[in-house]
């Protein structure tokens, strides 16, 4: 069979070797995901349609609005997965707390646990930009047998076992990894598959893009204000190009592409950063490193930050590796 022939469940089953899993669970667990992602596509490609744009007049725990949408999707992955009993806890940037699940025994046998935004950027919506869902998987740190604990969320990303994300965009695609690399899947909407179509997706080393939310220029470090004069300077292949979706997975998917970096920084509205560390920013920094890509606060790595707290957020700077490189020389120069 041609490589690109693959749907995404029997790639799974090919690779499951790499899983270390015998039992089934970790394909079970992708396959829900996969099955919300097409409902959540459904419901987001009728948006302009049906009444559902605007917000639901809920607050989240971030003070941050909540659209229709957000709660939708929020409800298919927590449901499809919850209905399913293939994890033992859930926490989703959209609710207060983490979730725990007992399973089908109510004997909290299940030892995955899933971390997710479940429609990032969706301030998008209403002007029918690409959104996306976020998802991160590890393996629980307390014993099976007992509900999961808050340590079993608050691990650092290099723990984790798999990543993704889900572009509702042109097409809708799933990108995936388990740490063997990055492979991403085409929805054929037709049929209702995901088909392997962009396999072993790599950052190009350096690239001539950046994506930052230039707006907020007066209030960023000045390691981030010097890195931005670097990009606009005329020398070598630069200027830069300046392209910004505002919406991360977007931008990232763009960048993993072409070649490019993403910043959100600091800054005096934002003291912490916007992005969270749990449900945004370690998925997507396993993503660029399997990716041969990097992702770092401007000082550290990502994936080595020892999560405190369920909803932390954290400055983020992620994409071709020369390219973070640089911005982190500047970083230093303001430690
Ligand atoms: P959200 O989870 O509330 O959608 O916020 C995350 C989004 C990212 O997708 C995007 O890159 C960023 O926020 C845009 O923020 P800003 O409008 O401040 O540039
Ligand atoms: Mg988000």
């Amino acid at each position: 069979m041609k490589k690109n022939n693959l749907t995404l469940g029997e790639f799974i089953i090919e690779n499951q070797k790499h899983y270390k899993s015998t039992s089934g669970e970790f394909s079970r667990l992708i396959s829900s995901i996969k099955l919300a992602a097409k409902i959540v596509n459904y419901k987001v490609n009728k948006a302009g349609l049906v009444d559902i744009l605007g917000d639901a007049g809920d607050t989240n725990i971030q003070g941050e609005d909540q659209q229709k949408l957000d709660v939708y999707a929020n409800d298919v992955f927590m449901q499809t997965l919850i209905n399913r009993e293939i994890v033992c806890g859930i926490a989703s940037e959209e609710e207060d707390d983490y979730v725990t699940i007992k399973g089908k025994h109510e004997t909290n046998e299940n030892k995955y646990v899933v971390l997710m935004d479940p429609l990032d950027g969706s301030s998008n919506i209403d002007v029918n930009v690409s959104v996306g869902t976020i998802f991160s998987i590890y393996k629980r740190v307390t014993p099976t047998g007992t509900p999961v604990d808050k340590i079993d969320f608050l691990q650092r990303g290099n723990q984790q076992v798999a990543a993704g994300y889900v572009v509702y965009g042109t097409s809708t695609m799933l990108v995936l990894t388990s740490g063997s690399g990055v492979n991403g899947f085409t929805l054929n909407p037709a049929i209702g598959s995901f088909y392997l179509s962009h396999p072993n997706m790599k950052f190009p080393e350096n690239g001539t893009i950046y994506s930052i939310n230039e707006g907020n220029y007066v209030h960023f470090p000045q390691g981030v204000k010097d890195y931005l004069k670097y990009c606009q300077e005329e020398k070598e292949n630069r200027p830069y190009t300046s392209r910004y979706i505002g919406s991360l997975v977007s931008d990232f998917h763009r960048n993993m592409i072409k070649g490019g970096i993403y910043i959100y920084p600091t800054s005096t509205k934002n003291p912490k950063g916007k992005l969270r560390l749990l449900y945004e920013c370690n998925p997507m920094a396993f993503l660029a490193e399997q990716a041969n890509g990097k992702a770092s606060d401007g000082y550290v790595r990502i994936l080595d930050i020892k999560p405190t707290e369920l909803h932390q957020r954290v400055p983020f700077f992620c994409g071709s590796k020369s390219m973070v490189k640089k911005l982190e020389e500047f970083m230093a120069k303001y430690p």
